[in-house]
């Protein structure tokens, strides 16, 4: 902070306290308590306006106040309450886009300092976010100083807090379009820079990363092998990098099998001779290979099938035990080669096929370590250190956050029988899969095909590298909710939909209230 700034806040302090004690004298205890509530509810009726100026000005003079009691101690001795930077109202369970910054004491001044995405590195960055959308902002303090981060015209702050690596965050809704400024409330930090600029608008999306769909549709499986006898098979899978799209406005470059993430759904049948074909694609940087769950023999094929770019391997197995497995990539680092997409399940039926359902899903679990923080824009890289840690950035069905809500959800119909074929490629997290609002009918546990299903089940356990068959039928329409109910991996991209539609069932389901919005009806 500059000498200037200095001085220019700690007259403003001193104008303050003195407006205080004088409150304090003339009107006592109670005068001083109706100031401290005036500015709290200035402050809140400002921000239920939404007047812009208003809100601002109010917002200058609560954390003017704010300091001024800590500060000078003003005659009560009691600390005027900060606003925390809890969400404000209007916003939806993830948020649509976050940004970090790092607050930093430098010989320009104080600011704010991007970290990670597209503003990593810069100084009180302009942050960019459509219309409408869901921002939420994380401060870290850099520097240990009182500091916060407001954006007065959509009522959100963080609150003052200090203590070096301390973090704080605030949510709200971009419900203007327009530029607007933030900055720090704390008297005397704005002016010495802590001030930056957001730009709400279709016009300051600026260019959004974008890349191939690799999300696996769920309903698109291999038709059941049923009655017939063994026979030979042959396989042909193809692993291919390519930059895809992770979530809105993100990307990530994947490794995959056949462009598509999990890889495909293979289906053969228990005595079947498998001759499985790898081919690496010719633009690949990685060696890649090919271990099925399903084989019997060195390294379920990842011994004999480690393939160069632009090369081919291939092997021959008998396919002995029925059941779903998982395939996965087997070249070193074989978490990270799994992690960025390298992971299929293979149905191993049984003799006579599996009983008749209306429909069938496949959906797989899995695990992105990305450098940057879960929400943030651009182009991502991976980081080996949150992946050795087991700290996941990204938990998604089939490969990308909306893989399975806004762009591929389950569809089915009241009335029907739904299974689904369900892996976890991970790599390392085991999944409680549930589906809210449903009870799963049978569980075929640890995807064993010839032993007997459990019956009614809320929640099933699926290790890492594991798989399940569920089957339940559908009685009452509406929005299912497909989660591991280790649900703070929701925040992290982790939910698909099964929309059934059909006739309501009153007798199963009824409520004289309407449901929710968004609930699917
Ligand atoms: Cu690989």
């Amino acid at each position: 902070m500059t000498n200037s700034n200095e001085r220019k806040s700690e007259l403003r302090l001193i104008a303050i306290s003195l407006v205080l004690m004088l409150g304090f004298i003339v009107g006592g205890w109670f005068g001083a308590s109706a100031l401290t509530a005036r500015t709290m509810r200035s402050l809140a009726a400002a921000q239920d306006t939404a007047t812009p100026q208003a809100a601002a000005d109010v917002m200058a003079q609560h954390a003017s106040v704010q300091h001024d009691t800590t500060q000078a101690a003003a005659p009560s001795g009691q600390a005027i309450p900060v606003r925390q930077g809890g969400p404000a109202a209007d916003v939806s369970l993830v948020p649509d886009v976050s940004f970090t910054l790092r607050t930093e004491v430098g010989h320009a001044g104080l600011s704010y300092v991007g970290v990670g995405g597209t503003i990593d590195g810069q100084v009180n960055p302009t942050l960019q976010v459509a219309e409408g959308a869901v921002v939420q902002i994380t401060l870290i303090n850099g520097d240990g100083a009182l500091h916060d981060i407001v954006f007065p015209e959509f009522g959100a702050t963080t609150g003052q807090f200090s203590g070096k690596d301390s973090s704080n965050t605030t949510v709200f809704r971009a419900n203007q379009a327009g530029e607007f400024a933030y900055f720090c409330s704390v008297p005397g930090h704005r002016q010495a820079g802590m001030e930056g600029k957001l730009i709400v608008g279709s016009a300051a999306a600026g260019p959004e990363a974008t890349g191939a769909d690799i999300v696996a549709d769920p309903a698109n499986l291999p038709p059941s092998v049923g009655a017939r006898g063994p026979q030979d098979v042959r396989l042909d899978l193809e692993t291919v990098e390519l930059k895809g799209q992770l979530a809105d406005g993100t990307t990530y470059n994947y490794w995959t099998f056949n462009s598509q993430v999990p890889g495909p759904m293979l289906r053969v049948r228990v005595g079947d001779t498998v001759e499985v074909h790898l081919s690496n694609k010719a633009d690949s940087k990685m060696i890649h290979s090919v271990d099925f769950h399903a084989v019997t023999g060195p390294g379920g094929g990842a011994t004999v099938t480690q393939v160069p770019p632009g090369e081919e391997r291939s092997f021959t197995f008998k396919a002995l035990s029925p059941g779903l497995y998982v395939y996965h990539c087997a070249t070193p680092m074989v978490a990270a080669h799994i992690s960025n997409g390298m992971y299929g399940l293979i149905l191993v039926e049984p003799e006579g096929g599996l009983p008749p359902v209306d429909r069938e899903f496949y959906v797989m679990q899995g695990e992105l370590y990305t450098q940057q923080a879960y929400g943030q824009h651009g182009d991502l890289g991976f980081n080996v250190d949150k992946l050795l840690a087991e700290q996941a950035e990204y938990v998604t069905f089939n490969g990308a956050v909306g893989a399975l809500t806004t762009q591929k959800p389950l569809h089915a119909k009241v009335g029907e029988t739904v299974r689904i074929f369900f892996g976890v490629g991970g790599p390392n997290y085991t999944s409680s899969f549930h589906v809210i609002g449903e009870i799963f009918d049978r569980v075929y546990n640890q995807a064993s095909l010839t032993a007997e299903p459990l019956t009614d089940v809320q929640t099933t356990v699926v290790p890492a590298g594991g798989a399940t068959m569920v089957e339940f039928k559908l009685d009452v329409p509406g929005r299912y909710v497909l989660v591991d109910h280790a649900l703070s991996r929701m925040e992290r991209g982790l939910v698909g939909f099964l929309i059934v539609d059909g006739p309501d069932n009153p007798e199963v389901f009824s409520s004289p209230h309407e449901p929710s919005p968004n609930s699917g009806h």
